[in-house]
């Protein structure tokens, strides 16, 4: 497998709580290493190029209001098969349904206010760090 990248954005809710030490300390404890990291507000375009599949189904109006609803937290990720092993950790979209232990079984409100997106492979890592960050805002260390 070897190093890889991935990326997450914790969502506003999530700010909201205070739950962000709670979910970077569960990142990080599952051996992720943290290489950039910011808090800001998404623009509507941003927000758009991020859910551009979901474009045209019914939650995709609702999806576009809540992440652009109030700060967030962009982060890009490096481990051993980064992106796999974060989408394990995070469990499934609805947070009823995740495993016991996962971070939106555990901390999760709905299916809409579910703590945080990941990217789901390496391709979405690909395009969806760049509507983020810029390639010196990564730090390799
Ligand atoms: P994930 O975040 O697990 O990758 P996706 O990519 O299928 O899930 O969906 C992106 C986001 O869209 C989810 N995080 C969730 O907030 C929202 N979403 C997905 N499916 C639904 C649904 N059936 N109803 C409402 N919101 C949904």
């Amino acid at each position: 497998m070897g190093l890889e990248r991935t990326f997450a954005i914790l969502k506003p809710e999530t700010v909201e709580r205070r739950l962000i030490g709670e979910v970077l300390r569960r990142i990080e404890e599952a051996g992720f290493k943290i290489l950039a990291l910011k808090l800001l507000r998404a623009s509507r375009e941003q927000a758009e190029r991020l859910y551009e599949v979901h474009a045209g189904k019914p939650f995709y109006g609702e999806l576009i209001d809540h992440i652009t609803s109030g700060p967030i937290v962009p982060m890009v990720l490096e481990a051993e098969n980064a992106v796999e092993k974060l989408r394990r950790l995070i469990g499934a979209t609805d947070p009823a349904k995740a495993e016991p232990g996962t971070i939106r079984r555990d901390l999760g409100i709905s299916i809409t206010k579910n703590v945080i997106h990941a990217a789901d492979s390496r391709e979405s890592y690909e395009r969806e760090h760049k509507i983020f960050f810029t390639p010196e805002e990564i730090l390799n260390y």
